[in-house]
This record gives structure tokens, sequence and C-alpha cells, in this order.
């Protein structure tokens, strides 16, 4: 059998040739879009790179097992373990996990030589004696299993078509950013959201620890931070903050999903709520009040004195420290309280800081301006609005060598709201409706500016939470769009709206399987 690639626009399966053009009565008017009835390899999300269907498939049945091949690699087994408990939920079948790899059932195969699968991706060939997953990583293996997920019904047991992916990633990095410091949010909060977000193979949760509002992790040489500066949040709720053990923990339960955890602190800007913890913090002594409002930009670190330096040293240290991932994120946005040459100043400081604890820098992009010390990631989050000298200070840093994630926040912002009707959210960006955070190419997304395709190492969906303090709100904002940032990061494009929005409506039973809350987009033919 011949493996086709997935081409512009079409998958061509064996046995069928499936358009995604659009589909009949797929026209261009909002709500006048019919489900198509999709095929289990295509209604995969994201799309894999390639795959092909055909042959009988395997039955799921009460003697299913789940093997983790011949090697006894304890990773693989917990690989396989996780897998397990995933579709055990949704099957109700027992699938017990053994080792070694003859027989029936899934196995679950490391293979160093594995081809155009890459580090993250795998191979999947599904026949009527079972599922064989193949991996040159466990990440690879951990992916497998979440297409193999989709392959089989949202709930119930159910046949695993017979057919083979092949499939990779496009982009390194596919991130999901959550702000828990303008509401705060527990680790089982997040750990429901590293669930959500880890099935459609999103390898990255950016925390945003820290914000003028709220201090939410604790800090040994420096305590008052999260018991005082922690006792805040827009509103003036309570607030709250997260022991070093349960960050670990949190940071565990991501890496068992194949999620990197990049902490932020973000400075020079954004640090009432530290300011408000520790007087000799601030230039005058004084500690403001704890604040609760929305606006941004009024507070700025001491750049002057020696102490803010100590402290950041302490900080970034205890936080390197929990932090296997590679990366530490400063923030560095909108510190409009901190004059140009001080911010320069005080980002080289920050930046030495960060590599002398063994991390790679990354800052928001206004780090661009400044000094951005070599090898350190810049996070873009502009819009089509944004400046052309902003654009080309970013362009210049990615000539430079700096890798770039891209935020776009009139794409990405997962706080912008949907549109008119939305209650959450913001909209300083515009409206973000479903189709428009998806159809766009990250790689030539900044091209006209000067960035080349090759400095895009990724994208992430951030979600502020100013305006959101419940995990339906969370969820509302998030669903569907984190899938279409999920098909941007992973999938090999260009996007597909007709093709894409029919696999999105798809998914509908997977979420509405988890209790996930989503906004049901006119445009996306439901069902
Ligand atoms: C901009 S994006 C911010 C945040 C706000 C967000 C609200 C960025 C680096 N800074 O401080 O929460 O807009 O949409």
């Amino acid at each position: 059998m011949r493996v086709l690639r997935r081409t512009l626009g079409t998958l061509l399966f064996l046995g069928a040739a499936v358009s995604c053009a659009p589909a009949p009565g797929d026209d261009a008017r909002p709500g006048a879009v019919r489900p198509a009835v999709l095929a289990p390899y295509e209604r995969l999300l994201p799309a894999p790179a390639s795959a092909r269907t055909g042959g009988t498939g395997y039955v799921f049945g009460a003697g299913t097992v789940i093997r983790t091949g011949p090697g006894g690699d304890e990773e693989v087994r917990g690989v396989g373990e996780l897998l397990a408990e995933q579709l055990r939920t949704s099957s109700g079948l027992p699938l017990p996990v053994v080792g070694g790899s003859e027989g029936d059932g899934v196995r679950l195969l490391l293979d160093e030589g594995a081809e155009g699968v890459g580090d993250e991706g795998y191979r999947l060939e599904s026949g009527p004696r079972g599922v064989t997953l193949t991996a040159r990583t466990p990440a690879g293996l951990f992916h497998a299993g979440q297409s193999l997920r989709q392959l089989l019904p949202a709930s119930g047991p159910g046949t695993v078509p017979g057919g083979e992916i092949t499939d990779a990633p496009r982009f390194a990095y596919r991130g999901a950013m959550l702000d828990i410091a303008r509401h705060y949010f527990t680790v089982e909060q997040v750990k429901r959201y590293v669930d959500q977000i880890s099935a459609y193979k999103v390898n990255t949760l950016h925390l945003h620890l820290t914000d003028d509002q709220g201090w939410r992790i604790a800090v040994d040489g420096w305590p008052r931070l999260a018991e005082y500066g922690g006792g805040s949040e827009v509103g003036g709720g309570p607030g709250g903050y997260w022991t070093k053990d349960q960050y670990r923990d949190l940071v565990a339960y991501a890496a068992r999903r194949y999620v990197d955890v990049v902490p932020e602190i973000d400075m020079p800007g954004h640090v009432n709520a530290a300011l408000a913890s520790y007087a000799e913090l601030n230039c005058d002594g004084k500690a403001p009040e704890r604040y609760t409002g929305t606006k941004v930009g009024f507070s700025s670190l001491c750049v002057g004195k020696e102490r803010t330096y100590e402290f950041i040293d302490e900080v970034l240290g205890e936080l390197a420290a929990i932090t296997p991932g590679r990366y530490l994120h400063i923030g560095g946005d909108e510190a409009h309280s901190t004059p140009a040459a001080d911010y320069a100043a005080f980002m080289d400081r920050a930046q030495e800081v960060v590599g002398r604890h063994g991390k790679t820098v990354v800052a928001w992009h206004q780090l661009a301006a400044a000094r951005p010390a070599p090898g350190a990631v810049l996070q873009y989050w502009g819009h089509d609005r944004t400046p052309d000298a902003e654009k080309t200070a970013v362009a210049a840093a990615a000539k430079a060598g700096h890798p770039l994630i891209l935020s776009p926040a009139d794409r990405l912002y997962l706080d912008m709201k949907y549109d008119v009707t939305t209650g959450p959210g913001l909209n300083w960006a515009g409206f973000v409706p479903v189709k428009r955070a998806y159809d766009w190419n990250p790689g030539s997304y900044l091209a006209a500016s000067g960035v080349p395709q090759s400095a895009v190492l990724g994208v992430e969906a951030p979600l502020w939470t100013e305006t959101i303090a419940t995990r339906s709100d969370l969820e509302f904002m998030a669903f569907p769009r984190i899938l279409g940032l999920a098909e941007l990061g992973w999938s090999p494009g260009p996007a597909n709206w007709p093709s894409y929005r029919q696999r999105l409506a798809a998914q509908a039973p997977r979420l509405d399987a988890q209790d996930t809350t989503y906004y049901r987009a006119p445009d996306v033919p439901w069902g």
C-alpha cells in the first residue's frame, strides 16, 4: 500500500480521495454549513502530516491489552499506563498494561531509527491484530496515544479502523499561557487544563505567576510575596498562592503529559504585588497598597537599587531550581513606568541572572528594543495595528538569531471576546472569532517585516484573566480556539478553514464527554 502525502487542502486516503474543498452545503454564509460525515482518520485534530485508511481494523474489547514493549523501559511503561487510564475512562474496558510486544492489542515501541517522525512524532499502524505505536521518544508515543484516542469513539468501546499515520509536528514550541495572577486558579484547575491541551499535542504551559494583582508562587527567601502579595486578585477576591510542593506537583503532572512548564515572573513592570509585600523594594522605601483593579503599566522595580538585584537573583534562583524545563520567562512587557534606559539596564541584569541559574530567557517582544542576550527567545504579542518600527525591531532580533514565539493578540489572545455577544473578555485587539484565531500562517506572519520562517520557534495562545475568574469562563474563552492553536503548531499547513471547521465540529462529542465548556461558534457545523 502506498502512503499518500497530505497536499494542499486535500487529504488522500487509500480507497477514497476525500476532498477538503467546501463540502456540499458548505457555503460562505455563517450558519449555513452542514456537518460532513468524516471517517476517523479524517477527523484527527491536529491533522497528521500523512495518513491513509484501508484494511480491516482492530476491535477494542474486554481482552484488549496495552503492551509497553520488550525493553522494560520505565518511561514507556508510564506512557502506556496513562494511555490505559485515558482509554478506560472513555471505553469502560479494563485494558491491563503488560510488558513485551508479542500478541494482539495496543503495542508501544521505542525505535530510535523510526523515520519521518522527529523527536515528537510517531507512526501508528492499525490492522486486525492490533494497533502499533512507534516513536523515537516516549513523547512521540504519548502523542501517538492521543491520536489513538481520537480514532476511538468519545465514549464506549469501538473499532480502530485499518490504516496508518506517519506524523511529526511543524513547530517545536506549541504553547498555552495561563495568567493565574489576575485571578487565582488552583493546581487542580490547571491540571485539568493540562489534560485538555495535551490531548491536542500542545507541549508547553507558560504560567504567568506574578502581576500587579497577585504573587502566586512561594519563595522561601521572601515569604511575604506569597503570604501577603498572594492575598489579592482583580475584583477584591481572596487570591491565593501555590507552595513550592504544589508547583512541583503541577510540573510533574504536566511532564507526564509531555508538557513543559515555563514559569514567568514579570518584571520590571507588573510588580505591584511584590512592591506591596516588601517596602525595601521601593525606591522611596514605602510599600504601596495591594491592587485589585485592571490597569497596567503603573508599577516598576527600583532599577537603581542593589537590593532589587538580590531580590531577582533569589526569586529566579529558587524558581529555576524547581523548574526542570529549559526556559524562564521574565516578562518585560508594558514597563511604562520604567524609563527606556533603565529598562534596558535592568533587563541586561535580569537576563544575566537567568543565564547564571542555567536557564534560557524568554521575554515579551519589548526586549527586542533593548539588548536581548544571546539565545534569548522573544514572544511577539503585536497585532495588525502594531507600529512598523516595533515589528522591525523584532525582525532585527530574529535575524540576529533570536527565536520567536508568536502570540499575535488579534489571533491568539484567548481573552479577546469572540464577538459582541461574548460575556467575559476584553476587545482592545478587536474581536477574535474562531476562524480568525485559526486562519493564518505562523511561518509567514511577520515575513513582510523581514522575519524568516526559520526564526519561528512556534506559537502560543495566552489567556489573561482580568475578566476570567471561573473554570467555566476559562474554558469558554479557550475552547474551541485553543484547538486552532494546536493545529497551527502541529499540522504541516496551510490552514484550511472549510476542512478545519468540520474536524473541529467532530471534536464536540469529546469536549462534551469531558464536560468542557466551549463556545458554539455559529460558523462551525456542530450538528
Ligand atoms: C496585555 S500581553 C498584557 C497583559 C494584559 C493583556 C490583556 C502582555 C505581554 N501584556 O498585561 O493582561 O494585555 O489582554
